[in-house]
């Protein structure tokens, strides 16, 4: 296959002045006209006429009117085309029902659908389908279904058709199109500026009462982005669609949204909390790619992370604002640690912008969009809040438009603070995560902090230069009282100290508050000082590491050396889950256990070979310990936790819920599940009812709940989900590929259904002791479905396949197995690009 370089980058011979397009729906014989207005750009030298077209049965093409034959090739076709602007028609045959990749358009539940990024626009009609081919759209949709929306605003419609105008340039990978028997969920928004908008939430027939919450975070996130970023809508109407076969969360299609039913349908009976604030965070993701994707979209798939990076970070703002700021740090950070750093860890780390792909499917990555999203923050921790909106404002009215580079992005940050940001840029094209190391020194009321960076090689990048890192830093005197509130450093050298004066004694450090910089910290010091930290830190982010660094190197000590947990962790520990001062929010999160699969890497970091049932063993026995530790407040704490009046996901709500999840997996273990069994009785909530029965399959009980859950819900696919995924996600070890198996001969298993097949696999593969069990049950488990998930989705698959991506940290039996699974995977016939990429990759 072939791979596409950055450097590689020329601009298409012709700009595109208007698209028409005609749909005829039929499920397996759908036609679609094209007419496209295409006029040389005088600043591209000559070249070949060539649009891409990909599973598509080519009916006629003409231009100016007269039939012509084009060329086809496997990946498009080529014609020879007048020297001057000229109108091209095709009218193409595709087959919706039978697409099963779940790209360009197909069918979900008898419904019409499509997804264009980042190149499924090929597979509707031939067109040159890359983002920097910006057009309006005229669309006709025909069709017997009650419903047919395209982008843009309303046109002409009667029975059996609909017409909608986009009077927005786009790029193709924007278009969208539904058409099914849906009812609305309607609402209205009026602009800053006086515009009414229509919104309209579409799903199907049963599912109307599930809208309401999306709707208020959608107008939430329509506010939002008004008052802080300046930026209002622009159509008459926002159209948001639910669908069940969805291959990612949402698209971002102009003024059509399209969403993964389970990231826009909400209930209290059937979402937990972190459902909504998922559901709440997307929308606003999506909607807020009106500006930084759509007005403003990216010249080619290597700048990515100019749209994506910048979204995620304008939704995390969004969550901070809306909901508690520490809560969605620390778990912002655990999400990081937990994908970023492990793909940044590995063979398939890459930059925020990459220089090269075979299948841009596989570059929607965390680097891309979380790392990216890291980057930003970092960009306006250094230049400040002011220069920051300054620079954004520049940005919007000077690419308004355009198909724009991380170039233009940096120069408006040059432009308006006066900076050189040329070593800053080293975030965007070197991929790995830098190590800091620190030592302290304190003389003479000077105390001095010295700083050491290290990022260690990732593929073709066996040197690495040293970036620019902002060290948010903060001191404490002995009393616990904070001598120096939070200063940025900015370290730019490889190494380099930085003092403070006038100290009375030696203070203890707080440093990357906030965790100021996407890296990882290594500071040798006491647990003491960890427990001192844990128990006065201001900086809420460091006050929660504190208690994560206490908590990790008492477990990696367990693993090692077989150390019982360690007395000062579950001390401080249980202070913080004793202490009603603290929200409730944050002591949940100090009580979450850490990761298996972090801690896997923690110990490969340090030059052991991490073995997974050893640390699932550690983290139990720290599980038991401090359920123990803390037994004689957990009923007091339990009743607590109860939340008053009826269910609302709001953040007060929702942390209160969340420490009554983690008091009652440790009752659980104390009591042998009965308040758990209670719980599961009484509750009217999805989160409560999922919490107890959590709670009860982690001590491997609770056959007859999940019997009862599944009698109760069977009806409804978003909560079968969950049902699936519990069950293999708590599964003992030696059981997880059991189960799963068991699972997938369910008849409610389907790998059709990419929530149902990541229900079952990807609960598999995040049960660490389970997926890497010496007996290779769970990668073989996995490499089956995989193969047979590949012929009919390549894109889920692929993404499927960095479960794989660790194999080589582990012994020489786990590696041998799972190479030889790769293996297998990869000499299957007729694998597809997406996925010979991606396990291509993890061999290497
Ligand atoms: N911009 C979108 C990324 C995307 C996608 C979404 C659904 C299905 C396939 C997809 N390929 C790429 C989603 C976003 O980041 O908002
Ligand atoms: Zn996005």
């Amino acid at each position: 296959a072939e791979t596409i370089y950055l450097k590689d980058y020329t601009p298409f011979g012709w700009t595109v002045e208007e698209v028409h397009l005609t749909f005829a729906l039929h499920p397996t014989k759908t036609r679609v006209k094209s007419r496209i207005r295409f006029v040389p750009n005088p600043d591209v030298p000559p070249q070949e006429f060539f649009l891409h077209g990909e599973n598509l049965t080519l009916i006629s093409a003409a231009i100016d009117g007269a039939t012509i034959p084009p060329k086809i090739t496997p990946k498009g076709l080529t014609a020879d085309v007048p020297v001057g602007p000229f109108v091209w028609e095709s009218e193409v045959e595709i087959s919706p029902e039978t697409n099963t990749a779940l790209e360009g358009l197909y069918m979900s539940n008898g419904m019409y659908c499509t997804q264009c990024e980042a190149e499924g626009f090929r597979k509707i009609t031939y067109y040159p389908d890359r983002p920097d081919v910006m057009s309006t759209f005229t669309v006709r949709v025909e069709g017997s279904e009650p419903v047919l929306l395209s982008n843009g605003n309303k046109g002409d419609a009667g029975t059996g058709f609909a017409e909608w105008h986009d009077p927005w340039p786009k790029p193709a990978y924007l278009f969208a199109l539904v058409a099914g028997d849906l009812v609305n969920h309607p609402d209205n928004f009026k602009t800053q500026s006086g515009r009414d908008v229509e919104l309209n939430i579409w799903v199907r027939k049963g599912d109307e009462d599930k809208c309401a919450f999306g709707m208020q975070a959608l107008k939430a996130s329509m506010t939002w982005d008004e008052e802080v970023y300046g930026r209002e809508y622009d159509l008459d109407i926002f159209n948001i669609v639910a669908v069940d076969d969805f291959n990612m969360g949402a698209m971002e299609n102009k003024g059509l949204n399209i969403f993964n039913s389970s990231c826009v349908l909400a209930s209290p009976e059937t979402s937990t909390d972190d459902n909504f604030e998922r559901i709440e965070a997307i929308i606003a993701h999506e909607y807020f790619h009106n500006w930084t994707g759509n007005r403003i979209t990216c010249r080619d798939w290597f700048q990515l992370c100019l749209k994506e990076g910048l979204t995620v970070y304008r939704d995390s703002q969004f969550t901070s604002d809306l909901r508690s700021a520490p809560v969605k740090r620390i778990s912002d950070v655990i999400d990081l640690r937990g994908r970023q750093f492990r793909e940044d860890g590995g063979p398939l780390a890459h930059p925020v912008r990459p220089e090269s792909f075979v299948e841009i499917n596989n570059f929607y990555t965390a680097t891309v969009y979380e790392k990216g999203a890291e980057v930003i923050g970092m960009l306006k921790r250094l230049v400040g809040d002011e220069d920051y909106y300054k620079a954004l404002d520049l940005y919007f009215t000077r690419h308004d438009g355009d198909a724009a580079t991380i170039e233009d992005w940096l120069n408006v940050f040059e432009e308006v603070t006066g900076r050189n940001l040329k070593r800053f840029k080293r975030w965007y094209s070197s991929a790995g995560t830098p190590r800091l190391t620190v030592t302290d020194k304190f003389k003479d009321g000077r105390y001095t902090l010295t700083f050491k960076q290290e990022t260690p090689p990732t593929p073709g990048q066996p040197q690495k230069k040293p970036r620019v890192i902002p060290i948010a830093v903060g001191l404490l005197g002995p009393n616990g009282d904070e001598v120096q509130p939070t200063t940025l450093l900015e370290m730019t050298k490889r190494q380099q100290s930085f003092s403070f004066e006038g100290l009375a004694s030696k203070p203890v450090a707080s440093i990357l508050r906030d965790f100021s910089a996407p890296v990882v910290l290594e500071h040798e010091r006491s647990n003491a000082e960890r427990a001192f930290l844990l128990a006065h830190d201001t900086d809420p982010f460091n006050k929660w590491e504190a208690g994560q660094a206490l908590r990790r190197a008492s477990l990696i000590a367990s693993v090692t050396t077989g150390a019982a947990p360690d007395t000062a962790f579950l001390d401080a520990v249980v202070r913080v889950a004793r202490d009603d001062s603290l929200d409730p929010a944050f002591r949940a999160l100090v009580l979450q256990p850490i990761g298996q699969d972090d801690l896997a890497a923690t110990l490969h970091a340090q030059g052991h070979t991490p073995d997974p049932q050893a640390i699932y063993d550690a983290s139990e026995t720290m599980a038991q310990s401090l359920a123990q530790e803390l037994a004689d407040s957990l009923p007091r704490l339990y009743a607590d936790t109860t939340v008053d009046g009826p269910f609302v996901p709001d953040a007060t709500g929702a942390g209160k819920r969340a420490l009554n999840g983690r008091i009652l997996y440790m009752l659980t273990r104390m009591d042998g599940g009965a308040q758990a069994r209670a719980q599961f009785k009484t509750a009217d909530n999805m989160t409560l009812k999922l919490a107890a029965l959590n709670a009860l399959l982690g001590q491997d009980t609770g056959t007859d709940e999940a019997e009862n859950f599944f009698q109760l819900w069977k009806g409804d696919r978003l909560v079968m989900d969950k049902w699936f995924a519990a069950q293999v996600a708590l599964a003992k070890p030696e059981k997880a590929a059991d189960v799963a198996e068991a699972l997938t001969a369910h008849p409610l298993f389907t790998p059709k259904n990419p929530n149902r097949f990541r229900a079952v696999f990807g609960a598999l593969t995040m049960n660490h002791a389970g997926f890497h069990h010496s007996s290779g049950r769970g990668y073989a488990l996995l490499a089956d479905w995989l193969i047979k998930l590949d012929a009919l989705n390549p894109q889920t698959t692929a993404r499927m396949c960095t479960a794989f991506q660790t194999f080589a940290r582990y012994d020489d039996t786990r590696r041998s197995l799972a190479k030889a699974q790769l293996t297998r995977i990869l000499s299957t016939n007729d694998l597809s690009r997406d996925t010979t990429e991606m396990v291509t990759r993890i061999l290497e």
